[in-house]
């Protein structure tokens, strides 16, 4: 199940928003195939795992075992259901690491195989193979995107000057970093001040990795068309209270999409509406880049599961825009000091 993990790996950034999935085929303690889900839209693991088999192995298949990372699929997706191939090909042991909550499968392919007579082992390294894919699940689970919250503050907890104007907080190193945890995300929300005075980009320039989706809040569509989150180097949605030229559907070709418009109203929770906006959507997580009130109102409703903050330990303001106040985390998971510059994760208690 190791190996699998370590093949499920090689598909990031290549398979969202299906699962990073890896899958291992071992005969009498020899591993006689392995494959991983690589792309999106393309074959499973199991299925590279058991088209990987040599010639001279293919005999002993139906005496292997296969390990997966995930249950295998018993639904038609974009891909005929893996049950029904490790049926044909006839294995008779299955290991699966996690269950697939995705309503489609969520325990029919475990029925399946074991209604065909399959002897199936459920749960083994369970806890990692549910960490690799944080966002699918929480996704599948709790019916909204994976949130991660980030900012940068000053030493005594600042985000900007009183005017919104820009304080240099990161450093050359930090940059980089916030582009790669945009890559990760398969969307990025800001709120209409930090457009409009920010004008950021929000692509992922200084990373080489896939740009996120760009989401911005302008309830009252004053943003300006020249700001570079209108460029269409990549698409953006606005949430406003409106327009709305977005159609609700999941797997529509983002590249596509160019700018749309979600209309959204102030009588509801503005979070809880973007959330559901981007579950309807299948944009599995969202990177919050702020600005502060944002950011507070994920926080207060208890909507968010990472917070990146990047913490300037040699800069004080005195005066200006004060950062979120997390609550009910006390959980580092890393901490790392470069420069002048703190990064810290910290995760919501369940
Ligand atoms: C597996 N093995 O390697 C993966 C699975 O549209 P499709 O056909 O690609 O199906 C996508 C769904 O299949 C995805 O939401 C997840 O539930 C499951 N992913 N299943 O048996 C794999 N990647
Ligand atoms: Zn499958």
């Amino acid at each position: 199940m190791y190996r699998c993990l370590q093949l499920a790996q090689l598909g990031e950034g290549s398979v969202a928003p299906n699962p990073m999935v890896g899958a291992v085929l071992v005969y009498n303690g020899r591993i006689i195939g392995e494959g991983y889900h690589r792309q999106y839209g393309q074959a499973h693991a199991e299925v590279n795992c058991i088209n990987s088999v040599a010639d001279e192995d293919k005999s002993l298949i139906p005496e292997a075992t296969i390990y997966v990372s995930l249950e295998p699929c018993a639904h038609f997706g974009k891909t005929p259901p893996c049950a029904d191939l490790i049926i044909t090909k006839g294995i008779k042991q299955v290991v699966v690491g996690c269950r697939d909550p995705f309503s489609e499968v969520n325990g029919k392919g475990i029925e399946k195989l074991r209604a065909a007579g399959v002897s199936v082992t459920l749960g083994v390294l369970e806890k990692e193979c549910l960490a690799i894919n944080k966002r699918f699940f929480t996704f599948h689970t709790k019916h909204r995107p994976f949130i991660v919250l980030k900012w940068a503050q000053t030493a005594d907890g600042k985000i900007a000057n009183d005017d919104y104007s820009r304080v240099l907080i990161s450093n050359a190193y930090t940059n980089r970093l916030v582009h790669l945890w945009r890559s990760q995300q398969m969307s990025i929300l800001v709120g209409t001040n930090t457009a409009l005075y920010d004008d950021p980009s929000l692509t992922t320039r200084l990373w080489p990795g896939k740009d996120p989706i760009r989401l911005v809040v302008d309830m009252d569509l004053r943003l300006p068309s020249t700001l570079q989150l209108f460029d269409g180097v990549t698409p953006t949605i606005v949430f406003n209270k409106h327009k709305h030229t977005l159609q609700l559907q999941k797997n529509i070709d983002w590249y596509l999409v160019g700018l749309q418009s979600y209309q959204v109203t102030e009588d509801l929770s503005l979070v809880h509406q973007i959330t559901n906006a981007l579950y309807q959507l299948n944009i599995q997580s969202v990177l919050v880049e702020g600005g502060t009130r944002l950011l507070q109102s994920f926080i207060d409703e208890g909507m968010w599961d990472e917070a990146c903050v990047i913490t300037n330990e040699k800069l004080a303001l005195g005066e200006g825009l004060a950062a979120p106040i997390l609550k009910n985390h006390d959980l580092v998971l890393s901490q790392i000091v470069q420069s002048d510059c703190i990064r810290s994760y910290k995760k919501l208690l369940d």
